[in-house]
């Protein structure tokens, strides 16, 4: 099953000093690199956050697939949050599909939405992505039962569904997901026109009426760093040992 990806990595760092956290080296590579590498199968990706990454996106680009489009944009206001940077990710995807001569590049029907903090975002993305094109291909199943906002009676519309992978502890993990494009262009709509809009929301919220199909993968780890000891228990070293060359 095709899909498009949005990699959300533009947040202020602000547990790790303001660190751009997609450029910290784990493992040999940056954390963006992992999420791209992760994401390579999809036709495009777009990522979200600032110039600053934008030579590690030329960097996987070299090696990407042929025809396989990147693209980096940010969402307005900077730091809008996650949900915001998923809808500038989506217009930036949109952009070019239609009416473009000679060949208007196609919009997927998946679309990935990967966080870009994660140590090993292999396996959760092949996992949810596996899972979400198994699905995607029969016809919406009725669930008895829907997460979040929906759930709390704010909204019942079913826009179509999203994977969302469950921890070990029960926690959805939005920000490793596939959503039906469609679905997510309508959440996007729908979010936007009411309102405060979607500056400073949740991911949660944006999908609050999408269909939230929860999915348990197997030994997928879902570490992600968001502090100096998270980043410590990786094994990603912190500036001032990098200045000192440890
Ligand atoms: N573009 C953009 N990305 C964001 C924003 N806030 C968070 N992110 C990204 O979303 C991902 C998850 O953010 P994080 O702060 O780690 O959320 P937490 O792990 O749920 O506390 C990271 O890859 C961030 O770079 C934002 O305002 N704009
Ligand atoms: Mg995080």
């Amino acid at each position: 099953m095709k899909f498009d990806a949005i990699i959300v990595a533009g947040g202020r760092g602000s547990r790790l000093g303001g660190r751009d956290k997609p450029l910290l080296a784990h493992g040999g590579s940056t954390l963006l690199e992992h999420a791209l590498r992760a994401a390579s199968s999809a036709n495009r990706i777009a990522v979200v956050g600032p110039t600053e990454l934008n030579p590690v996106i030329s960097d996987y680009a070299q090696g990407a697939a042929a025809g396989q489009i990147l693209t980096l944009t940010r969402e307005y206001p900077a730091f809008a949050g996650p949900a915001a940077a998923v809808a500038a990710g989506l217009h930036s995807l949109g952009e070019g599909t239609a009416g473009e001569v000679p060949a208007p590049v196609e919009q997927a029907p998946l679309t990935l939405i990967l966080a870009a903090d994660l140590i090993d975002p292999g396996p959760v993305v092949e996992g949810i992505v596996a899972h979400a094109g198994d699905q995607a291909v029969g016809p919406v199943a009725p669930t008895p039962a829907t997460e979040g906002i929906e759930a709390q009676g704010l909204g019942q519309v079913d826009f179509g569904r999203a994977w969302v992978p469950v921890d070990a502890d029960g926690r959805l993990q939005p920000l490793s997901c596939v959503v039906e494009t469609g679905a997510l262009v309508q959440a996007v709509e729908s979010a936007t026109s009411q309102g405060q809009g979607l500056a400073n929301s949740s991911m949660m919220r944006l999908l609050a009426k999408v269909q939230i199909v929860r999915v348990s993968l197997d030994g997928v780890d879902y570490t992600d760093v968001d502090t100096w000891e998270d980043a410590d228990r990786a094994g990603i070293s912190r500036p001032s040992d990098e200045a000192r060359g440890r």
